[in-house]
């Protein structure tokens, strides 16, 4: 390399000839570049954030609807009266050409004064959170997407300018002047042999994959979270006809007064959630419909408007997993609104030699359950569209799951369900049966002590109340017994129910005495089975044997 010639610039504004102002103009472009590839850093984080986060906290939502918001009215109009009903896009499309000047302006910034422009990042990130976090009905972590956004902005812009200044340096230092690589480095074109090369392949590479990246992720998450709240928006616009058989009313002596036992009916939000979904399927009822099939006389296919317009049942049915441990918490208990399943099946007629109903979700998940069951009169088997009062929530199956009492979930209760294939044992299996799950679930019959937690010290003397819940739905509990150390089995209170088809609050009022003791607990069903105290894993089909704590009392 010479010491002077095209690429050595001498000073920041000569303009004499292109060759030597290039240099300086590439520079910016680079640097503006770099701001750019940040702030769309910024916007995939907070977007990915954001739809983790259930759609909310969106940056880019947040801050066009502040701008909205806050633009005087005389701004409106004038946007109305421009772009007409493209409003909204025209507004996006200035807030982008926007964005862009300012991060590029921060990457020139950056540059040249490190850390201004990562405190422009860190200004338009408490700008944005600001947007989010004064959204009506925000809640608490809708302004994570925004600080995390800010943290992947500034951890692109700072090694990216590091690398791009490196890169001028190696050029600058054979023209003499090593010491000011923001002044008078040059960027030679980078032919072989050129000691810039690498740093400029370094520069452009990281430069270009940091982008892509941020591009397919952004693009994303953003649709994503589009398609979410457009589902979220569908789901509330459902308005469910009342039961044509609505449930009886919970008896007040349900739910026990005692401060630590598990309420009787399971808020939504509570209930447990399994299943298989990376990603909760989200079907517009409008596009849903259900398809019996198989060995049927008839197939038979309901819409969901055929189906709300059938006449609907409520009914109360506690719903377990098969992989709930003693003492476990992967049950609850819920109010269905749905239609009989027997009542669809009489429709189809399934033919002689058929002993099981493979139902399929929406995103292939199966479950295999005893075609005699779904039939029984005595069995409220439903397909169901309603949970608590509500709309079945995405996550638990909207708009159509199945729930049959007396059924571990895994073989019976397929949420997101459109089809049902009437067969046999011997043809088909659910998703779970070959992977080591029995091929039937039945609930197996279990209680569980929610009160005092485990190691708890009581005082000599007190009354200690001794609570929690115990079932095996369908069949039911007609008594709970409750163990404290060497003592004998006593029985303890049993609060009301409204049927076999649900769990049972129990307490035991235990006057303290003192030492460490271990406290066993065990139910009796309505058919005289005792709960077995052989403890058995979660596989094949369920989980066996007592809960029990330990209490000291001093
Ligand atoms: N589509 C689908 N339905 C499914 C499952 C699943 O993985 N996918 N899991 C089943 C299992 S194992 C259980 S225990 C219940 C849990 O229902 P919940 O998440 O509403 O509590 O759903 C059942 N239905
Ligand atoms: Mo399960």
């Amino acid at each position: 390399m010479t010491t002077s010639g095209p690429n050595d610039t001498r000073t920041l504004d000569d303009s004499s000839g292109l060759d030597d102002t290039r240099p300086l103009r590439r520079r910016r472009l680079l640097a503006g570049l770099v701001g750019i590839v940040a702030a769309l850093a910024f916007l995939a984080v907070a977007e990915l954030g954001a739809l983790v986060l259930g759609g909310a906290g969106s940056p880019l939502v947040a801050v066009g609807s502040a701008v909205i918001d806050l633009a005087p009215a005389g701004a409106k109009d004038l946007m109305v009266a421009l772009f007409g009903t493209g409003d909204k896009v025209a507004l996006f499309v200035l807030m982008g050409v926007l964005m862009v000047v300012i991060a590029a302006g921060a990457g020139v910034l950056e540059r040249r004064r490190p850390p201004f422009g990562a405190l422009v990042f860190a200004v338009g990130g408490a700008l944005s959170l600001l947007a989010v976090t004064t959204r009506s009905g925000s809640g608490m972590w809708d302004g994570l997407p925004s600080v995390l956004g800010v943290g992947a902005a500034i951890a692109v812009l700072r090694p990216l300018i590091t690398r791009l200044r490196r890169w001028e340096l190696v050029a600058a230092t054979p023209t003499g002047r090593p010491g000011d690589p923001t002044h008078q480095a040059a960027i030679p074109t980078g032919r072989p042999g050129d000691p810039a090369r690498p740093e400029r392949r370094a520069f452009l590479v990281w430069t270009a994959t940091t982008a892509a990246l941020a591009v397919v992720v952004g693009t994303g998450a953003r649709l994503g979270s589009a398609a979410m709240q457009r589902a979220a928006a569908v789901r509330r616009a459902v308005r469910l006809p009342a039961a044509a058989t609505p449930a009886p009313a919970v008896p007040a002596g349900a739910d026990l007064d005692v401060t630590g036992i598990t309420p009787y009916v399971t808020p939504n939000a509570d209930f447990y959630r399994i299943d298989t979904a990376l990603r909760v399927p989200s079907i517009d009822p409008a596009d849903w419909s259900l398809r019996i099939h198989g060995a049927v006389a008839h197939e038979v296919t309901i819409t969901w408007d055929e189906l709300l317009a059938l006449p609907l049942e409520e009914h109360m049915a506690t719903l377990s997993c098969v992989s709930n441990e003693v003492g476990g918490d992967l049950i609850g208990n819920a109010l269905w609104l749905g239609y009989p399943i027997r009542d669809l099946l009489a429709r189809a007629q399934p033919k002689a030699g058929a002993d099981m109903v493979l139902s399929r979700s929406i995103d292939g998940f199966t479950a295999g359950t005893p075609l005699d069951v779904l039939q029984d009169t005595g069995t409220q088997a439903m397909l169901a569209v309603g949970m608590n009062g509500e709309p079945l929530p995405a996550e638990h199956g909207f708009p159509v799951r199945m729930v049959v009492p007396g059924l571990f979930g895994y073989v019976s209760a397929t949420k997101w369900v459109t089809e049902m294939e009437v067969t046999r044992f011997a043809d088909a299996q659910g998703y779970w049966t070959p992977r080591g799950w029995s091929e039937r679930g039945p609930v197996k019959l279990e209680s569980r002590i929610d009160t005092p937690a485990n190691g708890s010290s009581v005082t000599v003397g007190d009354r200690v109340a001794i609570a929690g819940v115990a079932w095996q739905p369908h069949t039911g509990v007609k008594a709970v017994q409750v163990k404290v150390g060497g003592e004998d089995w006593q029985d303890a209170e049993l609060a009301d129910s409204v049927s076999a088809d649900t769990w049972r609050q129990w307490v035991y009022r235990w006057t303290a005495t003192s030492g460490d003791h271990e406290v066993r607990v065990r139910a009796v069903s309505t058919d005289g089975q005792v709960q077995t105290s052989v403890e058995r894993p979660p596989a094949p089909n369920g989980a066996t044997g007592w809960d029990a704590i330990t209490l000291s009392a001093r």
